[in-house]
């Protein structure tokens, strides 16, 4: 801190998890705070949708607007016309579900399907565990094998890494699958590089080994679970040859893997995200959470599954001031879609914690909604971003460092207050404030709400379940639940009814297009042959931080996909399908199989040499189960610019 600035920050030792380091990304978070792009003020729209231009407003001027348009659509088009569109932001108890929630639970707006990450693992996760806690970054180090699923902790979770290292340094074996050579692949033992969208006839061939070469635990089995004869009839059919040839693998590298897990005890899965965002993502992130239970790899330290651990607390967002009403439920994946022709449509949209325009499936559809001219926008945001750009009415939001927020982190057990560290920037407000604000303001406003954000925030600290809400406020830190290291069927049980784990949750059968475990093929598509994959990177957080100087773009290729079109490394491609095009530079190499390529996710629009990014060229068809975004279903076809 200098005068009232931040000028760097870094990781507190307090806690041991991130004992003293951050990654690159937030490190840079004061040039964010203090960046050109920062909003400081309010503004209403004074140009074109879409370029940014705007005029300086007063609070009280574009709250009123906001308010009296929320209420002039409800009264000409009905409360559904009103389309809140929000997911994670700063990923805190405080800015996310509290008097957001209310405002638009009682105007009776459209409901909102938070779909866009993790709804088909946590559909999983549910049916199969009922969410059960799972295995604490602590205990990595205790596993003797390691499978890293779908997840590339380099980039999106630094803090793990290390627990990785010092198991691989007491000679536990690690497995990744993944269909890149990400840093860890580099320093595995065995590296499975799946074809996108393959992962559930790996798993299940898995399965079948366990299951026919009489390695799965039939006590545990017995005692524990339901289902597990229909799962056997499911994976009967994936031989590991044919599960290899469907995923482009190598059969024996696949049998090893199943024979290493099946000898391996503690044996740890980490199940990312990656494998979700396919169309058989739900039914592959069941058959890979199912294989700890199948193997008998639970009731010790460091074995068992482990992915956000944000179950762990046993929260529930008991204080969100009404109950949700039977509106219109939109799945945010759909907005595109929605925008183009809801009934009734939609003549509000309220975008904040959020950066649909560059985040959200099908980029061009969202762009064309939001370029509506009869669509009135509100962007409630910390920066410029690429949403911002079309709103009708801009609002400053302040960061975490500016205000309070109640954070869970994602991954390790942890569970903090945080206060702010300095004065907000120009008139930016937090959400408690705004959204208290425009309760008022479209007199929705009840005795007992919180008024503005150290009122929510002492009313969420009192809702939360003790002792956690007092350790909170008496010290900032909430204690982890068995030290942080819980021992799945041991310390935690199955959330489930009879805490017994559901293999084969009869009701997901009949809602998953090809049944519960049935695998949809790749529905080859002419003329693009090419599978994009589109995962986090280093240089953002979702599109959190990207709009900072950083390393150019590239789209990454394996050299035989190159060499047959013509191109080499740093040329100039089109990337493009039926959805739309993105133009960027070319980087050539062997870390992505031939028949994959892949683009950052996050990326502003400034950053391609035509104005999209890889959301354009992602379809919005949903996942099996819940729902899901299918990001990493894109197909595409790669070509050299020609005056490059
Ligand atoms: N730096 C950074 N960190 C982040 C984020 C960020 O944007 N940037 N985002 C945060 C959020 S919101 C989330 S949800 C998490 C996500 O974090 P992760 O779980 O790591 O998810 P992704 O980055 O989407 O993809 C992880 C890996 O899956 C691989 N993959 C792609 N398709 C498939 C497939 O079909 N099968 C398999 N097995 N693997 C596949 C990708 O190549 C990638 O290496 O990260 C969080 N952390
Ligand atoms: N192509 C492709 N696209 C993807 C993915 C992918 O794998 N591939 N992954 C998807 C995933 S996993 C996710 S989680 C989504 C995330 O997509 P988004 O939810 O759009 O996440 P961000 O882009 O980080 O945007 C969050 C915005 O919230 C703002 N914000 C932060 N804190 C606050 C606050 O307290 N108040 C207000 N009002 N605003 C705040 C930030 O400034 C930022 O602009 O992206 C998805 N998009
Ligand atoms: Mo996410």
């Amino acid at each position: 801190m200098q005068d009232g600035r931040i000028t760097t920050i870094d990781g507190s030792n307090a806690n041991p998890v991130t004992g003293g380091y951050i990654c690159a990304k937030v490190r840079r978070f004061p040039e964010r705070l203090y960046g050109a792009d920062r909003l400081l003020y309010p503004a209403v729209r004074k140009g074109p949708k879409g370029a940014a231009s705007f005029a300086r407003v007063s609070w009280e001027e574009a709250l009123e607007l906001v308010a009296e348009r929320m209420l002039q659509a409800r009264e000409e088009w009905g409360g559904e016309s009103i389309l809140p569109y929000s997911y994670g932001g700063s990923n805190g108890l405080l800015t996310q579900d509290t008097s957001d929630a209310t405002l638009f639970r009682r105007i009776g707006a459209s409901r909102l399907a938070r779909t866009v990450c993790a709804a088909p693992t946590g559909v999983a996760n549910m049916a199969l565990y009922g969410k059960m806690p799972s295995v604490g970054y602590e205990d990595f180090p205790e596993a003797k094998l390691i499978i890293v699923w779908g997840a590339n902790p380099s980039a999106s979770g630094i803090h793990l890494v290390p627990y990785i290292r010092a198991a691989q340094r007491r000679d536990a074996r690690l497995i990744v699958v993944d269909p890149r050579t990400t840093q860890l692949a580099q320093k595995a033992d065995i590296h499975l590089p799946v074809r996108p969208g393959t992962d559930l006839p790996v798993a299940l061939a898995i399965h079948r080994y366990l299951f026919e070469a009489g390695r799965a635990d039939s006590a545990f089995l017995a005692a524990h679970t339901r289902g597990a004869e229909r799962l056997r009839e499911r994976a009967r059919p994936w031989t590991f040859e044919r599960a290899a040839e469907e995923a482009g693998i190598d059969a024996g590298s696949l049998q090893a893997v199943a024979r290493a897990y099946a000898d391996a005890s503690p044996a740890l899965i980490r199940c990312g995200w990656g494998q979700e965002r396919n169309r058989n993502g739900g039914n592959a992130s069941m058959a890979i959470l199912a294989l700890p239970a199948v193997a008998g790899k639970f009731g010790v330290r460091g074995g068992g599954y482990t992915m956000t651990n944000s179950a762990s607390w046993g929260i529930t967002r008991n204080w969100i001031g009404c109950e949700e009403p039977a509106t219109r439920l939109v799945n945010m994946n759909h907005l595109g879609r929605m925008l183009e022709d809801g009934n009734p449509p939609v003549k509000v949209l309220f975008v904040y914690n959020s950066n649909a325009a560059v985040t959200a499936p099908n980029q061009r559809k969202v762009l064309a909604g939001l370029a509506r001219e009869d669509l009135f926008t509100v962007v409630f945001d910390q920066v410029m971003t690429d949403t911002a750009r079309y709103a009708d009415v801009v609002l400053p939001a302040t960061t975490f460092l500016e205000g309070y927020e109640i954070a869970r982190s994602y991954g390790s057990i942890s569970l903090r207050l945080g206060k702010p560290v300095v004065e907000a920037a120009g008139e930016a407000r937090s959400n408690a404030e705004v959204f208290g604000e425009l309760l008022k303001r479209a007199g929705l406003w009840r005795d007992g709400d919180p008024a503005g954000e150290i009122e929510e925030m002492l009313d969420v600290l009192a809702r939360l379940p003790e002792p956690i809400g007092a350790e909170l406020r008496d010290r900032g830190a909430a204690t982890p639940p068995y030290g942080g290291r819980p021992v799945q069927f041991l310390d935690v049980w199955p959330l489930t009814r009879d805490r017994k784990v559901d293999l084969f949750p009869e009701a997901l059968d009949t809602t998953a297009p090809a049944g519960l475990y049935g695998y949809q093929p790749d529905p080859a598509t002419p003329g693009f042959p090419l599978a994009l994959v589109t995962p986090s990177s280093q240089r953002s957080i979702s599109s959190t931080l990207a709009e900072l100087p950083g390393p150019e773009v590239r789209l990454r290729m394996h050299r035989t996909d190159a060499t047959a079109r013509g191109l080499k490394d740093g040329d100039a491609v089109r990337v493009f399908n039926t959805l739309g095009e993105v133009r960027c530079n070319v980087a050539v190499g062997t870390w992505i199989p031939p028949g994959t390529v892949a683009l950052p996710k996050g990326l502003w629009r400034k950053h391609t040499a035509n104005g999209y990014t890889a959301t354009a060229l992602c379809p919005d068809t949903l996942t099996d189960l819940g729902g899901g975004a299918c990001f990493n279903d894109a197909r595409v076809q790669v070509e050299k610019l020609r005056n490059s």
